[in-house]
């Protein structure tokens, strides 16, 4: 260990204990303690997930229909002690310290300030946010932007947490302004599920609702901790696991947290300190090795089929399945059985006989649904690896039958409603020509930008505007230097939200901050409380009421915001060629944007009686029906080769062994780029998050030690191989901790290691950040100031 390990600031310490438990309520009574929640709102979280109550922000996990009793959550309590918090920001901490004094200020000191509680404008000549009237804010919005040469000179970025009611009304603002660019948190997230899925199976969306898991005889998940970001899900998987089903975990990390499970819904287990294993199988591919690894299972289960036939035993494929709903078929299996178990074998670095297991445990299975999560979708072949997934449920009818299909498992709470409300750089011509036929104005047609673009457009002086309906875009994003200084050439910089954020701080020539109600707060319009709906990652939709008094009388609501910016910018409304709704009128009553996403989106109709009933409804999810909306009408198979001359392969050509692939985390007590505390309790590391997984035997590769301390480097080259032009970005100041990863692959937090992502790679086909593979370089280094937190 040495002396240089007892300095750091944390320790490192095996967790023992199952899952949520009593570790999960030790955890709610110190958020509730530290965020200094008020007696009186500890309701607040009985009310939370229940009809009539508040959704959950935590995450996008569904509830069960019609649950009578409290859903616990950690992770629900913690974002919502967040927001309930008695702290406030005021003029006080803007008077006393300069934004570049605040900047020197912690992310995790940022958040501990509390909820923001009046408008502020950048004062150029301070330094200095300073108040500033709504109206004068509105003002600035509408100068700035109508100063612009052309409308795509400004991009409008939603975080996933916004309403339907607010995600609509903000795309209508910036359409009928004339732009499609709508960067979004989900650009980061689950971006190569909504591209890659829709070629497959006709929706970029899951084919699963809460019901399936019911029914389910093997789960796979890839690439997600359900027990520290969805831990609703993981009481899911114990009902599963209780009945019987097999949970496979597919994961770099033998994630503790899907080990065992106490849950804090059960007396019995929390009194008799028990728990119920959950996954009893755990396949430990490399980092971005998943694609390999699904083909190669997929070309063992065409294997094993070929075996039943010659066997004269009943067929592994559902051939009926395949005959009557895919296309694609013959040319897929062309490919894998040309496909060399050896390429497969290396790429994925899981050994054949532990592949054959779980092709094994995959064909036993009548029903299995396969979930995944960010170790799939935020490296270069996430799409070609979605759609690999895809494959592999298919050859056996595991989509559209009930207990079984895809299920990818979203973030935030809204991001899913956002895209279906119309967010979305890519929109489809029918979409904008509805828009155009309810409204009357004509919606730009050509793409916008993502979030990846908007970062460069910025830096080439092509976008000037950047409004942000929630997140943190300047920590969330890759790249951090060329993203701060992209952020600061703009004119101006506009934040809706809830709470400081190190985005405020990276600002524009002009900058607002605008202070909103959050989710848990009372609405209310000219005397009537406001609901606002939002989807699940399951495709529900039900209306939430906030119970809270909000945090400052002077917040507006999101849609309150959105729609004075509009009416600043645009005058009137957004309709010309009908009887048109003026903003104002959207803006006292939801309702009416309700009505009028029904007239756009023929799966909303009847919205606001839908949304009466308790529970809500369920957008329709065509592959249930055997539906397939994809251009041949039929589920299809897409054949994907290996791709052998990729960045990292390159990579480690030009550094050899020492050439680390690194994936980027979401620590136990992080929301994003919220930082609550700083441990990671499953994973052992407390006090601390500048650590570095590594497996042992790298160590010693590498001539280091646990407990030392490292500068890392991340590589990146373009140009043609031999003449490769190599550009550096650097982290400094992480210690090393042995870990039982595979060899060659480092884990590391995000968002202390954006800065190693390049803004240029992304994942082919999604624009998505490679943020879980950065191939990197180690070098010794010192502990930094604060010993690692
Ligand atoms: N408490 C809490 N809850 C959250 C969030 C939060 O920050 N905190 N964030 C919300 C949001 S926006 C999202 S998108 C979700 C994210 O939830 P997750 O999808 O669970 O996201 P991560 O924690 O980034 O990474 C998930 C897992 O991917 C694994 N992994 C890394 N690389 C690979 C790989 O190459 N292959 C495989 N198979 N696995 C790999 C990691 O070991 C890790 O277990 O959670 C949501 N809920
Ligand atoms: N390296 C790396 N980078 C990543 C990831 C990764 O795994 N690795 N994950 C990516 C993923 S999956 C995502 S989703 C993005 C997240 O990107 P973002 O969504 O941009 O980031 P968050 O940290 O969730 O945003 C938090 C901020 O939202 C504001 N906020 C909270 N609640 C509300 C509300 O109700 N209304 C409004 N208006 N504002 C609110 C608060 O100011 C808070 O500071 O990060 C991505 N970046
Ligand atoms: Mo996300």
């Amino acid at each position: 260990m040495g002396t240089k390990h007892t300095e750091a600031a944390g320790k490192i310490e095996a967790y023992t204990h199952p899952a949520a438990g009593w570790g999960a309520l030790k955890y709610v009574a110190l958020n509730l303690w530290r965020e200094r929640v008020s007696a009186g709102k500890y309701g607040t979280l009985f009310a939370q997930n229940q009809p009539d109550g508040f959704d959950c922000p935590g995450c996008a996990w569904p509830d069960r229909e019609h649950s009578s009793t409290f859903e616990f959550c950690e992770n629900g309590v913690k974002a919502v002690a967040a927001e309930a918090t008695s702290k406030r920001v005021t003029n006080d901490l803007f008077s006393r310290y300069s934004v570049t004094e605040l900047l020197a200020q912690s992310d995790y000191e940022l958040e501990q300030h509390g909820r923001l509680t009046a408008p502020m404008r950048y004062d150029a000549a301070i330094d200095h946010y300073v108040p500033v009237s709504w109206d004068d804010a509105f003002a600035l919005v509408a100068r700035e932007l109508k100063a612009l040469d052309h409308p795509d000179q400004a991009a409008f970025y939603t975080s996933g947490r916004a309403s339907n009611e607010a995600a609509f009304l903000y795309q209508l603002f910036a359409r009928a302004y004339g732009t499609n660019n709508f960067p979004d948190c989900s650009n980061m997230c689950h971006e190569a599920t909504s591209r890659g899925l829709p070629l497959s199976v006709g929706v970029g969306k899951g084919t699963v609702v809460l019901e399936d898991f019911e029914h389910a005889d093997v789960i796979m998940i890839f690439g997600q901790n359900p027990a520290t970001n969805h831990p609703r899900m993981l009481g899911e998987l114990r009902d599963c696991a209780r009945r019987g089903a097999t949970i496979v975990s597919i994961n770099p990390l033998r994630e503790r947290g899907l080990e065992r499970f106490a849950s804090p819904q059960d007396p019995v287990e929390m009194l008799t300190l028990t728990s119920t294993p959950i996954a009893s199988l755990f396949l430990q591919p490399r980092v971005g090795g998943d694609f390999a690894l699904i083909k190669a299972l997929a070309k063992r289960v065409l294997e094993l089929d070929e075996a039943a036939v010659a066997a004269n035993a009943p067929r592994v494929l559902d051939v009926a399945f395949i005959a009557e709903h895919t296309s694609g078929f013959d040319a897929f299996t062309a490919d894998l059985q040309a496909e060399s178990w050896d390429l497969l074998l290396a790429e994925s670095g899981v050994p054949r006989a532990t592949i054959e297991q779980l092709a094994q445990v995959y064909v036993k299975g009548e029903r299995v649904i396969a979930t995944w999560g960010m170790g799939i979708t935020q490296h270069k072949n996430s799409v070609a690896t979605i759609q690999m997934l895809a494959n592999l449920m298919l050859m056996r009818g595991n989509i559209g039958r009930l207990g079984a299909g895809l299920c990818p498992v979203r973030g935030h709470s809204n991001v899913q409603g956002n895209r279906t409300v119309g967010i979305e750089e890519q929109p489809t011509p029918a979409f904008l020509d509805r828009l155009e036929q309810v409204f009357g104005f004509e919606p730009p047609r050509h793409h916008g930008l993502d979030v990846v673009a908007t970062i460069a457009a910025m830096a080439a002086q092509k976008v000037k505007v950047f409004v942000g309906l929630g997140g943190n875009f300047a920590v969330a994003t890759p790249d951090t230097e060329v993203t701060y200084a992209a952020l600061r050439s703009c004119a101006l910089t506009v934040n809706i939200t809830t709470k400081l954020n190190r985005s405020h701080l990276v600002h524009g020539r002009e900058a607002l901050i605008l202070p909103t109600l959050g989710r848990t707060e009372i609405d209310e319009r000219q005397g009537v409380p406001q609901g606002v709906t939002v989807e699940d990652s399951m495709s529900m939709v039900h209306v939430s009421y906030g119970i809270n008094q909000p945090a400052s009388p002077d917040l507006l609501s999101e849609v309150a915001i959105v729609a004075h910016m509009a009416e600043a910018t645009l005058g009137g409304g957004p309709g010309v060629g009908r009887d048109s709704l003026a903003w104002a009128t959207y803006r006292d009553d939801y309702s009416r944007i309700r009505d009028d996403i029904a007239l756009v989106f023929d799966d909303f109709h009847d919205y606001n009686a839908r949304i009466a009933v308790p529970g809500g409804f369920h957008l329709p999810v065509a592959p249930r029906d055997l539906t397939w909306r994809t251009a041949s009408g039929k589920a299809t198979f897409i054949a994907h080769a290996v791709a052998h001359d990729t960045p990292i392969s390159r990579a480690r050509r030009r550094h050899g062994e020492q050439l680390m692939v690194m994936m980027t985390t979401r620590s136990h007590d992080q929301y994003n780029t919220t930082i609550y505390a700083l441990d990671d309790r499953y994973r052992g590391v407390f006090g601390m998050r500048r650590v570095i997984f590594i497996n042992q035997a790298d160590l010693d590769m590498l001539g280091m030690k646990a407990g030392d301390w490292v500068d890392v480097r991340s590589v990146w080259a373009e140009g043609d191989e031999g003449n490769e032009r190599e550009t550096v970005r650097r982290a400094d100041g992480f210690m090393l901790v042995a870990y039982d990863i595979p060899r060659g692959c480092l884990g590391a937090y995000y968002p202390e290691t954006n800065a190693l992502v390049p803004l240029a790679s992304v994942a082919d086909g999604a624009g998505t950040p490679t943020s879980k593979s950065i191939p990197v370089l180690l070098s010794p280094g010192v502990m930094p100031a604060g010993g690692g937190r």
